[in-house]
């Protein structure tokens, strides 16, 4: 079999997506998401203008080969533009042996590990109230997981707490990022009144999640850590900026409340002393970022040593290709621990047909061969790239702050 073309499409149904699909001489295509928020234009220049050309002829069965000449031959290794193409590659990549071998792509990484794949869901609110009814409602949808996120009180917008309950869309639309302002100390006092909150009117028996968005200092987070742990959080994620890794000693020092980290890494190398040295819980990178299934996997196996279970990103700026690859890993990871599930608008959906489907709090890939997700490029077409930017954050005195 032979690569004959390789095409890369932006495209816009509700938020900007970057598609990758990889056609052979055998009439089997392959497509993976090369999309990363606020940068979708330099991954399909990426693609287009340096990666696809060199695709041309290859054996698409080589996955592995493909990997590494692009991640090694590149020469400048890493990064999240170069990994999130290579991920939208490995991806098409697997998608095609998995269509050619007629298999669920799950069956060619091992086989089924669990019947299907737990999945945490989103309730946000402006207030404790507001929240309260979210999470209610998930519950009543049969979720198993819940991630809280409120509004605070004396800050007019918080990142991650969405303008609709049931739907989150992390980027703003417009020429530049919206600006927001943050208050550290308002957020400390307010956190575990949400969560004595939520853990008084639901009780214990579902699991409760909660993302920090890089936004403490490591004692910071070491005290929130502490300040949450009668309400047992199943994780709490990303309490720190992620480049400073010896932090989550610190927090570790001071609290059993388990970590996440790892949806802004996009190597292994990002994730190997934080595994080794056991500072998180999970491990959260996503397909598309960390350079695909093939990656992935490795960062999994390393973390499987360690009893680090695995948590993939999984907003809804990553593609339903995306969500559809990390449903058949899921499947089978050993070491699996829990799947982020925002789900896609109508729109989206539309665009990207899947086979993967919500039932009683999991998510099951389905059994189409490939990854089960397709692309309608004639609906694509009509979207074009709109600019939408993930907003930025200024402490009260105007200070640039991590996000
Ligand atoms: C968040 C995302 O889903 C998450 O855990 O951290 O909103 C993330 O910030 C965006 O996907 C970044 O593009
Ligand atoms: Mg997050």
């Amino acid at each position: 079999m032979k690569i004959t073309e390789a095409k890369v499409i932006v495209t816009c149904p509700g938020r900007n997506f970057v598609t990758l699909k990889i056609m052979t001489d055998e009439g089997v295509y392959g497509i993976g998401d090369g999309t990363l928020n606020g940068r979708e234009l330099a991954v399909a220049s990426y693609l287009k203008d340096h990666v696809a050309p060199l695709l041309i002829g290859r054996d698409p069965h080589q996955i592995e080969d493909i990997w590494q000449y692009l991640a090694k031959g590149v020469y400048w290794r890493r990064g999240p533009v170069t990994m999130a193409s290579i991920g939208a590659v490995d991806t098409a990549l697997w998608d095609i042996k998995a269509k050619a071998a007629g298999l669920p792509l799950y069956q060619l990484l091992g086989g089924k590990s669990r019947a299907g794949v737990m999945v945490y869901g989103h309730a946000n609110g402006r207030d404790i109230p507001e929240t309260l009814d979210a999470v209610g409602e998930y519950l009543d949808k049969g979720y198993k997981a819940v991630r809280a996120q409120s509004g605070v009180p004396g800050l007019d917008a918080v990142y991650g707490v969405a303008r609709g309950k049931m739907f989150y869309e992390p980027a703003v639309k417009g020429a530049a990022p919206e600006e927001q302002i943050w208050s550290t100390e308002k957020y400390l006092e307010f956190a575990p009144k949400l969560f004595d909150a939520v853990r008084e009117k639901f009780g214990f028996d579902f699991h409760l999640l909660h993302d920090v968005h890089h936004r403490l200092t490591p004692i910071e987070a070491a005290r929130l850590g502490k300040s949450l742990e009668p309400y047992r959080l199943f994780w709490l994620e990303d309490p720190t900026p992620a480049e400073n890794q010896e932090a989550l000693k610190l927090i570790r020092q001071h609290t059993v409340t388990p970590i996440a980290i790892g949806e802004v890494f996009n190597s292994i190398h990002d994730c190997r002393e934080i595994i080794e040295n056991q500072l998180c819980d999970y491990i959260r990178t996503a397909v598309v970022h960390s350079g695909g299934i093939t990656q992935l996997r490795k960062i999994a196996m390393l973390a499987e040593l360690y009893q680090v279970r695995t948590g993939c990103h999984g907003a809804t700026d990553l593609s339903p290709i995306c969500m559809g690859a990390a449903l058949h890993f899921d499947l089978w990871v050993p070491n699996f621990g829990i799947q982020e599930y925002m789900h896609h608008t109508e729109e989206t959906d539309a665009v990207f047909p899947h086979a993967y489907s919500f039932g009683d709090g999991y998510l099951y890939p389905g059994d189409t061969p490939g990854h089960g997700v397709d692309f309608d490029e004639k609906l694509a077409a009509k979207y074009e790239y709109d600019p939408a930017y993930l907003p930025v954050a200024r402490l009260e005195d105007g200070t640039m702050w991590s996000w």
